[in-house]
């Protein structure tokens, strides 16, 4: 039984994205309408440019699947670009500050950036929703969910309830196009992606997911690799344009004392049935983990999103061909990609809490996953 692992392929303008997905135990149906879906999501959002009016993200199978099940081996799937000209494209010689560009093009001994901005493009992030999407169909089984969304927009703060259930977070979400859960805070979110673009400017924000359902256990305190907090830091700081990532209250943890951060402990047997086996909290501080670990509360995890760094107004740059100053180059792209982000970041961490749980509860086969849940549940139940 391999460890759950993705790796992604493919440029934003070449000829499609890959992921593959190793280590999903067999007999798992895996629902491409519902892949698609999320690929449909990601590709929307108020504020996007004109690629999306372009590209149709569905991913095909190309292998991993038997009727519609996993068989054990690895999974891989298929996006393909509309936007294909990679060879043709423009060469990029100013960078964009606050892109890949400089770096890249430093790093790779070139002066033309889009030999590195056509991997770093957020484009990449089409195989990550998917590798996640695929990820969500296991935790599915285990009535496990995960919900990301909008909490900040260009400065404007969601009033979003901590109380809120899965429903309530999702169909918020859904009905509009900034993807934030409270319909009083949509049209300020907008206002300040249209002033952003009339000033030829860009806005970033923040994203927050929740996972619901999960029980105390996933992750691991006794190697730091294993250990849930830094993994779920990883896969959401690493998605394009990401600054910071924070759990539960996160830096404000750092401004309190001790009696106003942790999270008193209560048995409430009514509960024992739930996935937290009877342990509650009144508050959430600690955004459902303890020691690199669930602790049996709903997850809580945020990314802070910088604005994207191609500005119709440019900025300072240098010509690396001819290393005169000059304004930056500007290619099409989005004024904000705040709302797509809240889904690539609920893929992510769906992912990652997927990888946790097949550690814990590990088999071949989703009959002996489940198996293992079922004697974990009862092992908990039974320990007073
Ligand atoms: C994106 C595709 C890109 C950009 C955006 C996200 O397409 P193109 O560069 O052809 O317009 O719209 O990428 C960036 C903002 C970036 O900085 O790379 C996508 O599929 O999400």
């Amino acid at each position: 039984m391999a460890e759950l692992i993705y790796r992604t392929a493919g440029e934003s303008h070449g000829r499609a994205l890959i992921v593959l997905v190793e280590g999903l135990p067999a007999g798992l149906s895996v629902d491409l309408d519902l892949i698609n879906a999320e690929l449909r999501r990601r590709q929307g959002g108020y504020g996007r440019g004109g690629r999306m009016k372009i590209e149709q993200d569905a991913a095909t199978a190309l292998g991993g699947l038997r009727r519609g099940e996993t068989i054990g081996s690895p999974v891989v799937l298929q996006i393909p670009n509309r936007d294909f000209r990679i060879d043709e494209a423009p060469e990029i010689n100013r960078p964009r500050p606050g892109h890949a560009d400089f770096a890249g093009s430093i790093k790779w001994l070139t002066t033309d950036c889009r030999e590195t901005l056509e991997r770093a493009s957020a484009r990449e992030t089409t195989a990550r929703v998917a590798a996640g999407a695929l990820a969500k169909g296991l935790l599915h089984e285990f009535g496990v969910r995960c919900i990301g969304f909008v909490a900040e927009l260009g400065g404007v703060r969601a009033a979003m309830s901590t109380d809120a259930t899965p429903d309530e977070l999702s169909n918020g979400r859904d009905a509009n196009e900034v993807y934030t859960p409270d319909a009083g805070d949509v049209e300020a979110m907008m206002k300040a992606i249209r002033e952003a673009e009339a000033a030829q400017d860009t806005v970033g924000g923040i994203v927050e997911v929740r996972v619901f359902g999960l029980p105390p256990g996933l992750g691991s305190c006794m190697t730091w690799n294993d250990k849930l907090d830094g993994r779920l830091m990883q896969a959401v700081g690493s998605i394009q344009a990401f600054k910071g990532v924070e759990i539960g209250l996160g830096f404000e943890a750092a401004r309190r004392p001790g009696s106003q951060v942790h999270d008193a402990l209560y048995y409430d047997a009514s509960q024992r049935d739930n996935s937290n086996f009877g342990f509650v909290r009144r508050t959430n501080h600690a955004g459902g983990l303890e020691g690199g670990m669930t602790n049996g509360q709903t997850l809580v995890v945020r990314g802070a999103m910088k604005p994207i760094a191609t500005l119709g107004q440019g900025m300072d740059s240098v010509n690396l061909k001819t290393l005169q100053p000059e304004r930056s180059d500007y290619e099409r792209s989005d004024v904000c990609a705040v709302p797509a982000a809240s889904v690539v970041a609920e893929n992510v961490v769906a992912f990652e809490v997927a990888r946790a749980w097949l550690l814990k509860f590990s088999g071949d086969t989703l009959r002996e996953v489940r198996a293992a849940y079922d004697y974990y549940a009862a092992a908990v139940r039974g320990l007073a």
